[in-house]
């Protein structure tokens, strides 16, 4: 058994670790069945190797994640080095893994460079040229190495010597800039020289001064701002540091105009060549100014944006008839978020023009009318190279699967575009496939939608002026989101966002950041994202310091809710203000606000309590059980009737009592039926809107009505999830009816192509079809549960996910008369396989193992690490 993949704080090998006792990761790789960890010892230190620093020394445990570094600190912006060895269960050792290593941040008072800025351009409502920043340092000595720190208010790409620093796309990110500003680190020690040296800024208006949703520009500040050190350490053991201050220069060059929402616009002509390399003559430049402002900077939390993918058109451009000259358009295949790469060639100064859209109309025409004020278009002005020009936009992305590119061109190639897919870092981690291939694309669609929403912040959608972080959105999605990729990171970032979103009685806004568009109280579903996102990450990752970290921020929500409550009635309709979203978007069915609301107020409540249990504060435990069961009493009292009828009557009534377990045992029944009723009169259609639609299948499959479940898997109109796949979706879309053959597109002002929130199904399809799901009781997959439930006349159906632990596997078949399944579960876990027969007369069991239980139709066994196979023989 050998420790492999050693990651910090969820990265691998982060330099500018902002965290006083990061957290070691490991995993274990064995071919051998039940191989088990018995105890580690970590080494860290100043070189690979050393233990100079700490040496754990022989630890009994099984622990290979969430490790907190015990060693002694070192300075700012150095590395510390770290190997692990491991003992198996028969307490042979390892021998010591690879080396790894972090590299710490820049505490404040380090910051010895200025904030910097060119001139204001542009007012709320239109946008300016990109700043240039320059200077040029000198370097007398060897070099031994170098890190750049650097920020921005707005948006920037740094450069050295010609070069681009890093592939980080939108750096800073976005955050509550009032509230914290994030930093990165490069090594740029293979950029930096001995002699003369350019150091170089571009800055993007970005979310900080940029348009942001529906409202205009300058929400943060009226101007992008910099602030960057270079750290040079010599050969001789002195070092020097370079920040931004009075002496840089500034200028404007070929970035006529760059917004997140609107586009970029880009005069060739106007390239500043050579101006990020030594000895360029910027005689012309203007000084730039020095900023004093308190921002409270902090090392980088969670991944950065980055390019991840190339599309190819599909087609040939299509040439289109249009006054005053033919637009030529591209289709990528699939709707993405990112920019092209543009490939012309042209006379100096002749312009063409590039417009973005997700869908083509009724005549084959690209679709933009749901971009609300968006433009999503860029411009690019020709320098008449004659070998041809190539270039990408820098500070702007769009959501489009079309290109429009018109103006001044000529009959382009398929080859003038190539699409190139942006999103936060977040590497694959599930797949899924079964037998249906309309499930695998919805499956893919679901994926590609994640991937173009999570773009620094999980966003509604990447297209229209809003793309903002909803927090009803991500809540609902959260759980597939950890299936599909490895979002630790990423919403252990955002989680920060929510709480600098909070308001100071606790309230929790529908959007974080929090633009204020709306108000302070998000409202049922949406502000319990601060419950769930945290707790879902928990059980997914294991990740108890997330929920240490934000403990109090929660328990001042749930102390709202109460308190906004009346007599425990959320939203109740004598409150004053704002009541929630409703079961957003759902089709014909109201369910009350103050019943989606006290149902949430009970889960929440509910939450509170199993987080104070995993922090050990018991105290806690008993007075939000108690919470609890007191809105639960409340619930029933109002929405109830004595025989388990919800008056609302909808689906989403339904799913929310059952899944939040809001009635006794006794009513579970009828509650059961009413719901398996409606969605039956519904012929087998969903009604359920963002708030029920993430529960429903699995209220059904675990409450015996898996038929019922798969029924509306594979419903193919709408409204379902494979109706839009019918249409040739390719993401998912913001409604179910997006566009449908009677009625055409849905309501302009609000109709998505690239919404996730639909395909919260996902996680159903890895849990319940496939059959990989976490155990509460030992969270991060430490122990699995395996419990495919196979139906809806699929014949086959394989999961998988790379877990924190390694990677988990469930693929079933029905070949020759049997189900057979395969199982992996990584080195280190344990797993309890639920096979899908109560008869286990039929059932053949994995060698060496025994059957432990047999209940509701399923034979139950304990599995060690490594392959199993089953096999159930006469399935019907
Ligand atoms: C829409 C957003 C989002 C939803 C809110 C309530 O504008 O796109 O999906 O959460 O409204």
């Amino acid at each position: 058994m050998t420790p492999v993949r050693l990651r910090t704080e969820y990265r691998e090998n982060p330099l500018g670790l902002d965290i006083a006792i990061p957290r070691l990761f490991w995993q274990l790789q064995s071919d051998r069945n039940g191989a088990r960890q018995t105890a580690y010892q970590i080494q860290a230190g100043t070189s690979p190797g050393a233990a100079d620093l700490w040496d754990s020394g022989k630890v009994e445990s099984s622990t290979s994640i969430h490790i907190p570094y015990e060693g002694a600190s070192v300075g700012s912006l150095s590395r510390i080095w770290w190997r692990v060895q491991v003992w198996d269960e028969a307490g042979e050792a390892s021998g010591w893994s690879e080396p790894s290593f972090w590299e710490t941040g820049l505490p404040p008072e380090e910051w010895s460079s200025r904030w910097i800025q060119d001139l204001p351009m542009g007012g709320p409502r239109t946008t300016g040229p990109a700043p240039f920043l320059r200077t040029e340092i000198q370097l007398e000595k060897p070099v031994k190495e170098a890190r750049l720190v650097a920020t921005a208010l707005g948006l920037y790409e740094f450069r050295i010597n010609g070069e681009r620093v890093g592939d980080d796309y939108f750096a800073p990110g976005w955050t509550d800039y009032n509230k914290r500003v994030q930093y990165q680190v490069y090594d740029v020690t293979g950029l930096v020289q001995t002699g003369a040296n350019a150091l170089g800024a571009i800055l993007g208006d970005g979310w900080y001064c940029g348009h942001v949703e529906w409202r205009g520009r300058q929400l943060y500040g009226d101007r992008p701002k910099l602030r960057a050190q270079l750290l040079v350490r010599y050969e001789d053991g002195s070092e020097e540091v370079f920040g931004t201050d009075a002496s840089w220069r500034a200028s404007f060059g070929p970035i006529l105009e760059s917004d997140m929402l609107m586009g970029e616009s880009y005069d060739a002509r106007r390239e500043l060549g050579g101006w990020d390399r030594p000895e360029y003559h910027d005689d012309g430049w203007r000084a730039v100014e020095e900023v004093d402002l308190q921002a409270n900077l902090v090392g980088m939390v969670g991944p950065t944006v980055k390019s991840t993918q190339e599309l190819e058109p599909v087609d040939e451009p299509k040439e289109m008839a249009k006054w005053p000259r033919p637009d030529f358009l591209f289709d990528l295949g699939q709707n993405m978020v990112g920019r092209v790469r543009l490939r012309v060639k042209g006379e100096a100064g002749k312009t063409v023009r590039l417009r973005f859209g997700e869908i083509l109309d009724e005549k084959g025409h690209l679709y933009t009318d749901n971009l609300r004020s968006a433009k999503q278009t860029d411009n690019y002005t020709l320098k008449g190279d004659p070998e041809g020009e190539v270039w990408e936009s820098r500070f702007t992305f769009h959501g489009f699967r079309y290109v429009e590119l018109g103006g001044d061109v000529e009959k382009p190639g398929r080859d003038a575009i190539t699409g190139i897919v942006m999103h936060s870092d977040t590497p694959k981690t599930g797949d899924f496939v079964c037998s249906d291939e309309l499930v695998n694309q919805l499956q893919r669609n679901i994926d590609w939608g994640q991937r173009g929403n999570f773009v620094d912040i999980p966003t509604d959608c990447p297209q229209r002026d809003e793309r903002l972080g909803w927090t009803g959105d991500a809540q609902v999605f959260v759980r597939t989101a950890a299936f599909n990729r490895d979002v630790a990171g990423f919403f252990t970032k955002w989680q920060n966002d929510l709480k600098d979103s909070q308001s100071e009685i606790g309230e929790i806004p529908p959007t974080a950041p929090n633009t204020n568009a709306v108000g302070a109280d998000g409202g049922p579903a949406w502000a319990d994202a601060v419950m769930i996102c945290p707790w879902t990450i928990y059980l997914c990752y294991g990740d108890k310091a997330l929920l240490a970290e934000h403990y109090d921020s929660m328990k001042e929500y749930v102390d709202f809710l109460e308190k906004d409550s009346h007599d425990l009635i959320r939203s109740h309709p004598d409150k004053k203000g704002f009541h929630g979203f409703g079961d957003w978007l759902s089709t014909k069915a109201e369910t009350p606000n103050d019943l989606i609301g006290t149902a949430f107020l009970v889960y929440s409540s509910r939450l509170m309590a199993k987080i104070a249990g995993v922090l050990g504060h018991g105290d806690d435990v008993a007075r939000y059980d108690d919470l609890a069961n007191r809105a639960r009493e409340a619930f029933l009292r109002r929405f109830v009737s004595p025989e388990g009828y919800i008056v609302a009557n909808t689906q989403t009534a339904y799913v929310l009592a059952l899944h939040f377990d809001l009635l006794p045992m006794e009513l579970r029944p009828t509650a059961l039926q009413a719901l398996v009723d409606d969605v039956g009169r519904s012929g087998w259609h969903l009604s359920t809107g963002f708030v029920g639609t993430p529960y429903i299948s699995r209220v059904l499959s675990d409450n015996g009505r898996l038929d019922v479940a798969y029924k509306l898997l594979l419903q193919e109109s709408w409204p379902s999830w494979l109706y839009s796949v019918t249409q040739g979706a390719t993401t998912i879309w913001e409604r179910w009816d997006g566009w449908t053959h009677d009625k055409g597109f849905q309501d302009v002002g609000m109709n998505s192509f690239n919404h996730y929130a639909y395909g919260a199904i996902g996680a159903w399809l890895y849990a319940v079809v496939a059959g990989i799901d976490v155990d509460e009781a030992r969270p991060g997959y430490e122990h699995i549960v395996l419990r495919p439930r196979p139906g809806g006349g699929l014949t086959q159906a394989k999961g998988a996910l790379a877990s924190t632990h390694g990677l988990i596997e469930s693929a079933w078949k029905i070949e020759d008369g049997s189900w057979i399944w395969e199982v992996l579960v990584p080195a280190n876990c344990t797993a309890t396989a639920y096979v899908p027969c109560g008869d286990p007369e039929r059932v053949i069991l994995p060698e060496g193992s025994a059957l432990t239980n047999v209940a509701n139709g399923e034979v139950q066994v304990e599995l060690p690490s490594g392959s199993h196979r089953f096999e159930v023989k006469d399935w019907a």
